[in-house]
């Protein structure tokens, strides 16, 4: 009764998840602001830790330009982009050696996190790791080299904040414009899964804890 009460007057309980800690964007859009805050300076540690074994590197798209966003992986596998295409290997084509391993609290959170959206037993197997620094972005495009698309795509923003273009199905038609900020986790599956999307320009900023630039963790289910 109190809650019918309550959501005549804020609409936002309309569309909350989990207790209030996660908004719906769309039947299968979960944003949980700041969800991951208090973990950030062990996640941006583990960052570190990972890309002094497999550093950050601009790889090439298969048209053969540089992107603007810097990339490594951990985890079983890694996404990488080359003039042959987009795919997921075990190795770093860099050094020829496998992904370092994928830190626990990473696996820890990205669970959490799609469980708090509906989506039990989420148990990632690959983990990009997405460096921008002010006039990267990321054009608009569908996650699609995975081999499941019944398995959500979790991602974790740190640092600085930046505007995500989020489409339907296809490029054309309405985008929503979504400010993520430091520590905000999106989960997204189900009928949401082939959305296109794409990160804007990152303007010039300095964060606390990352300095001039944002991270995004990727964690997907890629096998
Ligand atoms: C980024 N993210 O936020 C890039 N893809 O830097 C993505 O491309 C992405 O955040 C699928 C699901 C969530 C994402
Ligand atoms: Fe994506």
């Amino acid at each position: 009764m109190q809650q019918d009460l309550f959501s005549l007057v804020d609409d936002s309980g309309l569309d909350a998840v989990a207790g209030g800690r996660g908004r719906r964007l769309g039947p299968g859009t979960v944003l949980f602001p700041g969800l991951a805050a208090a973990d950030a300076p062990q996640l941006v540690a583990e960052i570190n830790g990972v890309a002094a074994a497999a550093p950050f590197r601009h790889m090439q798209t298969p048209g053969g330009q540089a992107m603007s966003v810097a990339m490594s992986n951990c985890g079983p596998l890694g996404w990488v982009s080359d003039r042959a295409g987009y795919r997921y290997q075990a190795s770093d084509p860099a050094s020829g050696q496998p992904w370092p391993a994928m830190p626990a609290a990473f696996r820890q959170l990205a669970g959490a996190a799609a469980a708090l959206a509906g989506f039990a037993d989420f148990v990632p197997d690959a983990c990009l790791i997405n460096r921008y620094v002010p006039g990267a972005r990321m054009s608009l495009h569908q996650d699609r080299d995975e081999r499941d698309f019944s398995q959500p795509i979790v991602s974790v923003s740190l640092g600085l904040p930046v505007i995500f273009q989020l489409a339907g199905e296809t490029r054309s038609g309405p985008r929503l414009r979504l400010p993520l900020a430091h520590g905000d986790v999106l989960v997204w599956g189900g009928p949401d899964r082939l959305r296109f999307h794409g990160v804007q320009t990152l303007a010039a900023g300095e964060h606390p804890l990352t300095g001039a630039c944002r991270y995004n963790l990727t964690f997907r289910r890629a096998s």
